[in-house]
């Protein structure tokens, strides 16, 4: 005989078949709704940290909890207060930013155990949000669970001074609670636990590489994916002394005194930020820039959170780390249009950038890397090409060599297609063929992004090819969530040194050689600058 508790569990359950758009969380019971072009749905702006205002401000994020609440998850979160133009989002934004989105496939259950991809905005940690539509998950969540998790950026994500007591990183503790959150609520999507992919983007790379190699990443993920921004030095809360504390001095606010920060409104403190000092000259991630930071904000070796170097540390799960042929291109046409006026920068220009980013260095690298002879006498050229291998290429390198010397699986890829069509709304159709396979052109591919591009109502569809290389790429992804790699030794062989074997994606992600060569010119370069800021701080 069925007992009554049985039969009423029972139709609880058909109840909970009949509508996958309500989930419960331990934020509350999430109403979503479908993505109007696929089976997907969508869950916007679930909160899973108390909102980081007043005493919450420069304070690692606290866990929300209110699973009595309803969340009508159908409208899209705002950004985090941004501090960035380049990457900037223009949808709302609020301090009070600290939601997740998630896409399920329609079908999914409770049981349904699928790999779960969780996603990390770049824009300099100055800048992006989960409601940019070219990180939709609509169109990759046909295999998987896609979250996308806002943090902190700019100082108020990582502003440290250790005579105020702040130690930064509040945007990473944001990223690891986000992860924390995942792990305790993503089965009642039909997320599997075990098998999370932490993926990420430029800065969202760079800070998913810090993640990826902290103690307790094996427990938050199964692997990574790092996309052009992995492998970077980072500097010391100490280091950071002077460019932060130019912050304070923009601020007005004294070295004694947290409430001025904690008080002060949100555009006073872009503008302050906006009123620190900054030059015309393009900035590559060298131990010099900005005086000891690297960039201008950016996780930082606290002793607490982040208690050692993460290059020396290197990634503790498997993971996808690669970088994009002509990453420089979309900065240095940035400054080309502002900066130069539609000129090419100057050969003086050019010394400029040299000494800037390699001081007592930027004769060797002139000697090694003429202009004329390497660069065909192109100033424009030479600092995208010093852009893309310094901040992003070598970076990569050194991050699978640590992995290969720590024993942990990493595969390699080198993007080298120039996309038919633009994937942000404020890039010119224009602009492609002078952009190429720049930093950022791999992501509509990672969504699987294929028609009304720019997202999120263009008119441009990807050609056959790039529909098939955009299926590839997030199939790949999604295989590294589920099994730890990307395919098998045919689709997408593992990185060694030896033979630095990977995929290339041109016409069509092909296993090719991923080219390092140049990088044991700049890892000595790299090297001698870090040793020369470190005996200048003694
Ligand atoms: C949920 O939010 C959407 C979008 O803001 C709105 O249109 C809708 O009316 C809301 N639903 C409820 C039940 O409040
Ligand atoms: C990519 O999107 C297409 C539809 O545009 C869909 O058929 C395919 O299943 C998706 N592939 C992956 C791996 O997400
Ligand atoms: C700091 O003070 C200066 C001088 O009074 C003023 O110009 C500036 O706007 C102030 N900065 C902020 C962020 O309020
Ligand atoms: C680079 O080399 C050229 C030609 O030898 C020289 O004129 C220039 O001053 C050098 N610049 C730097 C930054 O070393
Ligand atoms: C080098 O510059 C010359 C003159 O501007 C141009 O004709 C040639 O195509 C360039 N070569 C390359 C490899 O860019
Ligand atoms: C596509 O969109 C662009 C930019 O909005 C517009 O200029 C163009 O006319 C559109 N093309 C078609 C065929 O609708
Ligand atoms: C970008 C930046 O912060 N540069 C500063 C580095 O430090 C010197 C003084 O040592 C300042 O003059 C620069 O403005």
């Amino acid at each position: 005989m069925l007992s009554r508790s049985t039969v009423l569990g029972g139709l609880l359950a058909l109840a909970g078949l009949a509508d996958s758009k309500v989930v419960k969380t331990r934020s509350g019971k999430v109403q979503g709704d479908q993505c109007s072009t696929t089976d997907v749905n969508y869950f916007y702006s679930i909160p899973y940290a108390n909102p980081p205002v007043g005493e919450r401000r420069f304070a690692p994020p606290e866990p929300y909890y209110n699973s009595r609440r309803v969340i009508n998850a159908t409208a899209p979160a705002p950004a985090c207060i941004q501090f960035s133009s380049l990457f900037g989002e223009n949808t709302a934004t609020s301090e009070d930013c600290l939601f997740l989105d998630i896409w399920a496939p329609a079908s999914a259950t409770p049981d349904s155990k699928l790999p779960v991809k969780v996603w990390v905005y770049g824009g300099s940690n100055e800048g992006g949000g989960i409601s940019d539509p070219t990180y939709n998950g609509c169109f990759s969540a046909v295999d998987s669970i896609v979250v996308s998790i806002n943090y902190r950026v700019g100082p108020l994500g990582f502003l440290a001074l250790s005579d105020l007591g702040l130690t930064g990183n509040y945007g990473i503790m944001d990223q690891l609670l986000g992860l924390r959150w995942v792990q305790d609520n993503i089965a009642g999507f039909g997320g599997d636990p075990r098998n999370v992919l932490l993926f990420g983007q430029s800065a969202g790379a760079v800070d998913s590489f810090v993640i990826a190699s902290l103690p307790e990443a094996p427990e938050l993920m199964r692997a990574a994916a790092l996309e052009s921004g992995a492998g970077r030095d980072l500097a010391t809360v100490d280091d950071a002394k002077d460019w932060y504390s130019e912050f304070l001095y923009a601020m007005n606010c004294t070295e004694h005194d947290l409430s001025c920060l904690r008080n002060a409104q949100v555009d006073t403190i872009q503008a302050a930020v906006a009123a620190m000092p900054s030059s015309d000259i393009i900035t590559v991630n060298t131990a010099l820039v900005n005086n000891g930071t690297r960039s201008s904000w950016s996780p930082l070796i606290d002793g607490k959170v982040i208690k050692e170097q993460p290059s020396t540390v290197g990634v503790r799960v498997p993971s996808i780390v690669g970088a994009n042929t002509r990453e420089g291109s979309i900065f240095t046409l940035g400054s080309y249009v502002t900066v130069w006026k539609g000129k090419a920068p100057s050969q003086s220009d050019y010394y400029d950038f040299l000494n800037l980013n390699f001081g007592p260095l930027a004769a060797q690298v002139n000697e090694t890397l003429p202009l004329a002879s390497t660069f065909n006498g192109s100033t424009l050229t030479a600092m995208e090409v010093i852009l893309t291998q310094v901040s992003y290429q070598c970076p990569t390198y050194r991050a699978l060599q640590k992995a290969e010397e720590k024993g942990i699986p990493v595969w390699s890829y080198r993007f080298a297609h120039e996309p038919s069509c633009a994937w942000y709304g404020q890039i010119k159709a224009d602009y492609i063929p002078l952009l190429g396979a720049t930093h950022t052109s791999e992501i509509p591919f990672v969504f699987n992004f294929t028609s009304s591009m720019p997202p999120p109502d263009g008119n441009c569809t990807f050609t056959k090819a790039e529909q098939a290389m955009a299926h590839d790429m997030s199939r790949a992804w999604t295989n590294m969530a589920q099994t730890g790699k990307p395919g098998d030794e045919n689709t997408w062989p593992a990185w060694a040194s030896k033979e630095s074997k990977g995929v290339v994606l041109n016409d069509a992600m092909e296993v090719g050689v991923v080219d390092y060569t140049v990088c044991d010119f700049w890892g000595q370069i790299n090297e001698g600058l870090n040793e020369y800021w470190r005996s200048s701080q003694a």
